[in-house]
């Protein structure tokens, strides 16, 4: 399981990055935004521990998560090759959305997590929408020297998806048969991968009030994690259950 870590310039990608894997980076590294870092976390699991205490094994193995820390993203950076490699290996989407106030870290306007949460979704969507369409341009030629039925199936649903991201609806919200999702799975399109949200709320002597502020304030915005600085105290929320786990 590989999870990429994206989001908009300096929100606090390598910062999560290195708190999730411990990794410890040279500060080139660090300051160097054009970088993919990778690294491996492993799963805390309560009842391995305590098994482990019982049992007292001579090898312990959690399960683990590859963390991708691909850089921050744009329309340019979406262009370049190596960046969007690593972002269509990946098989889950973390994206790191700045929700704390500090005048001395540049942003983007005003801090609002849920426009870049929307620009972002939208960035993804636009290069999914480029590669549909040199794809239907390919297939429009073969298929006028030879139609086979699969290549023209591909070339219905490849239409389909592109409608549907004309809507500017990401592919993981298109209805599709199992069929036709293998048949999607070659080009490994970025909107289509599972995605959640980290909002990093950044450090704050009154975690609790904050996190219960961004709790209500972004319950509505689907499935996310509230991030602070230093530590991830996590509050994970999903299928809108509100449950706060602390890891
Ligand atoms: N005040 C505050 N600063 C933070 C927080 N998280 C990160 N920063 C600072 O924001 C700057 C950017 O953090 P990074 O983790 O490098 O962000 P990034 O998203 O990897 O940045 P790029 O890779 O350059 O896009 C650094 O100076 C961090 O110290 C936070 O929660 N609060
Ligand atoms: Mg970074």
């Amino acid at each position: 399981m590989k999870t990429g870590i994206i989001g908009l310039p300096q929100v606090g990608k390598t910062s999560l990055f290195r708190i999730l894997t411990k990794a410890h980076l040279s500060d080139q590294a660090y300051a160097n935004p054009r970088e993919a870092h990778i690294g491996v976390a492993k799963v805390p699991d309560d009842r391995l521990d305590r098994l482990a205490a019982l049992y007292n094994p001579r090898k312990l193995t959690h399960a683990s998560v590859e963390y991708v820390d691909v850089g921050a993203i744009g329309q340019e950076a979406l262009k370049e090759s190596a960046y969007i490699g690593h972002l269509r290996n990946v098989d889950a989407l973390a994206h790191v959305v700045r929700a704390f106030e500090d005048p001395s870290i540049p942003h983007v306007g005003p801090v609002d997590p849920l426009r870049d949460i929307k620009n972002v979704d939208f960035d993804l969507m636009v290069s999914d929408l480029g590669q549909i369409e040199k794809r239907l341009e390919r297939l429009e030629k073969d298929l006028k020297k030879m139609k086979t039925p699969e290549l023209e199936k591909e070339f219905e649903l490849l239409k389909k998806a592109n409608a549907h991201l004309g809507t500017e609806k990401p592919l993981r919200e298109m209805v599709m048969t199992p069929e036709d999702k293998k048949r999607l799975r070659g080009f490994m399109f970025l909107s289509e991968k599972p995605i959640f949200y980290v909002l990093n709320i950044g450090e704050s002597t009154e975690l609790g009030k904050e996190l219960e502020e961004a709790v209500s304030k972004y319950k509505a915005a689907r499935d996310f994690v509230i991030c602070g600085r230093g530590e991830c105290d996590v509050a994970g929320i999903s299928d809108g259950g509100g449950g706060t786990v602390t890891k």
